[in-house]
């Protein structure tokens, strides 16, 4: 396979109530990859409305994503942060994609399955493209690696079938076109990590969701000291201490989480929090898992609500970092057209 330079791509997207899953699954790697490689970080905003959105809250909730970014300390200078329906590359690609991926692949995608719940005649097509839509995004840029939490590991999984059927398909045409014998790097997942898939506070079993209508299930990044705290106390543990080894944690989904979101919080591992905090009762823990994320979480929120207020700023990023982004993604819609044998004028 051909050799592609190194560019790392993910999007986060506007749909309200980023939470504490959404930081410690993805944002927070978005942060560290900015030290090693050349990012691009995208409200998806096009991936919002596969389901129905109210145009004025979409507006705010595009502008708080890009704040959550800001303020976790991506550097929108030095990368590039956007939102996706500035570029419309992303939408031309994931036609091509719609016609290079198959049914058969989509109908096995679990979030649409779960999504689109009982009721699937009546969801959004869009909703059942959404996959190819998110290769297009990561392709479109060539990107070669995506953090991720674990929710997404299956459409990364399908970009890839993709970006290979594409590359097999045309290969006597991308060949010709001076792309070697891969024009699409097939993009790895980065998922790792001791909070690759934060639970709800209420039920350990189900994913903390921006969607849970009860708020009580996750720590929201604009959330206050006194509202972490009283989730945090709220969250529901069993009657036992905590296990000193990270087993015993295994038929406990509450317990793991809680340890796993401070591991991921301190920067330090499940064993190692096992190490400080087993024998302990929860209400101790809970404590100092208040203190942690109060200390981690409070700047964040607090430069969110500050930059929130400077709309014309934000939009000033989403601007730049759109024109920026849409110089790499005509390049490889050009040379895509190329390849399929589109006359261009
Ligand atoms: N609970 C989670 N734990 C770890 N990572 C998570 N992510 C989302 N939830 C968790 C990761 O955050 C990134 C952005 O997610 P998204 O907003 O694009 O999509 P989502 O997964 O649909 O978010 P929600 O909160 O789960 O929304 P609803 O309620 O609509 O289903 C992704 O990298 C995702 O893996």
């Amino acid at each position: 396979m051909a050799d592609f330079k190194q560019l790392v791509f993910s999007g986060v997207q506007p749909t309200g109530n980023l939470h504490l899953g959404n930081y410690l699954g993805a944002i927070v790697k978005f942060v560290e990859l900015q030290k090693s490689h050349d990012c691009i970080y995208c409200v998806v905003d096009l991936h919002a409305i596969t389901v129905p959105q109210d145009p004025r809250q979409l507006t705010s909730s595009i502008r708080e994503v890009t704040a959550a970014f800001i303020a976790c300390g991506i550097d929108p200078k030095a990368h590039i942060i956007f939102n996706q329906s500035q570029v419309p590359e992303h939408a031309e690609l994931a036609w091509v994609f719609n016609c290079v991926a198959r049914l058969g692949w989509l109908n096995r995608m679990t979030q649409f399955k779960e999504k689109a719940g009982k009721d699937r005649e009546n969801a959004s097509v869009g909703l059942y493209a959404y996959p190819a839509l998110m290769a297009a995004d990561i392709l479109v840029y060539r990107a070669t690696h995506v953090p991720v939490g674990e929710d997404q590991k299956q459409h990364l999984e399908l970009s890839r079938d993709i970006a290979q059927k594409f590359n097999n398909d045309f290969s006597e045409w991308i060949a010709r076109t001076g792309f070697g014998d891969a024009f699409f790097p097939l993009p790895e997942p980065l998922i790792q990590g001791p909070a690759t898939r934060v639970m709800s506070l209420r039920d350990g079993t189900k994913k903390m969701s921006k969607s849970d209508p009860s708020d009580y299930s996750r720590i929201n990044l604009t959330d206050d000291a006194d509202a972490i705290a009283k989730k945090v106390r709220k969250a529901k543990t069993d009657p036992e201490p905590l296990p000193s080894e990270e087993v015993g944690l295994k038929p406990r989904p509450e317990a793991d989480n809680l340890v796993g979101i401070y591991a991921a919080l301190s920067g330090s591992s499940k064993s190692a929090v096992l190490r400080d905090f087993g024998g302990a009762q929860f209400s101790t823990f809970k404590s100092a898992l208040v203190d942690l994320s109060v200390t981690r979480l409070g700047p964040i929120g607090a430069e969110m609500k500050k930059l929130t207020g400077d709309p014309v700023y934000i939009d000033s990023v989403l601007a730049d970092g759109s024109e920026r982004a849409g110089q790499i993604a005509r390049k490889t819609m050009d040379a895509v057209k190329d390849i399929l044998g589109f006359i261009r004028h």
